[in-house]
């Protein structure tokens, strides 16, 4: 796929995207509150917060997408209920998402997990079919299993960057190293793949998060991909509007 045929919020060279696909990932009860466990009000959060996307698995987003946002689908999944190595298997079709009205797809991939081959395999497909399609192929790459010792490590972060450049990816979602020095070396070894932060917990002061942000686009990435940091917020809307000053400075 051409580059600069790729959807906006990945060519317009800072983004912010908006993640709710946690209700699979971590269950309702670890991360939901009586208001956001409602789809409806993230894509509300969304649209009126002027994400450059919305990131939602396929169920969510056959109910309650509306089109006023891009739609990013997340192609694989897994609960946290299994034991041992991690690994996420796909869950959707790349059809099937840009039938849904996606302008590109997601898919995680647990980097050092005994499993990771057959990530690399799936998303290889999926990145070929996407670009087949015209639509970007964005990759969440988490250092994960027992033989990943510190996943937010300036070296195993920057692999996870380095191992979306090698496997085809136009994104990379990855964590923070803590500093903008490291992470900048992530996003060197991403060698032009847009580079995303992942959100993670909510941090305790809104302050804590954005300085996070900061450090991020001061190194040189493209933005983040964040969830909990914002419909967590008991004002997401005026968190949404500090995360885009943060990004865009204005
Ligand atoms: P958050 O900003 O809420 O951390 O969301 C980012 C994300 O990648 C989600 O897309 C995903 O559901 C979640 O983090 C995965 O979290 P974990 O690190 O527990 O696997």
């Amino acid at each position: 796929m051409k580059r600069d045929r790729m959807a906006p919020f990945l060519t317009e060279g800072k983004s912010v995207l908006l993640a709710y696909d946690q209700g699979l990932e971590h269950g309702p009860s670890a991360d939901f509150n009586e208001k956001n466990v409602d789809p409806a009000a993230i894509m509300e959060t969304a649209a009126r917060g002027r994400f450059n996307g919305v990131v939602f698995q396929k169920g969510v987003a056959e109910r309650f997408y509306d089109g006023r946002v891009p739609l990013i689908v997340k192609l694989n999944g897994k609960t946290s209920l299994p034991r041992g190595e991690p690994i996420s298997r796909q869950v959707c079709s790349v059809e099937q998402a840009i039938s849904l009205g996606a302008k590109g797809v997601g898919y995680t991939i647990y980097l050092g997990s005994e499993f990771e081959s057959k990530m690399f395999r799936e998303f290889g497909r999926i990145q070929e079919e996407a670009h087949e399609k015209g639509v970007p192929a964005i990759a969440w790459i988490y250092p994960r299993g027992a033989s990943v010792q510190n996943d937010t490590s300036k070296e195993i972060v920057a692999y996870a960057a380095r191992a979306g450049l090698e496997l085809g990816a136009d994104a990379v979602k990855i964590k923070y190293t803590g500093d903008p020095g490291s992470f900048s070396w992530a996003v060197k070894s991403a060698a032009g793949v847009k580079v995303f932060m992942s959100g993670g917990p909510k941090a305790p002061t809104d302050d804590d998060f954005l300085r996070q942000v900061r450090g991020v686009m001061e190194a040189g990435g493209t933005g983040v991909a964040v969830g909990r940091n914002v419909w967590q917020n008991a004002e997401p809307l005026a968190m949404a509007e500090k995360l885009r000053k943060t990004v865009f400075g204005q």
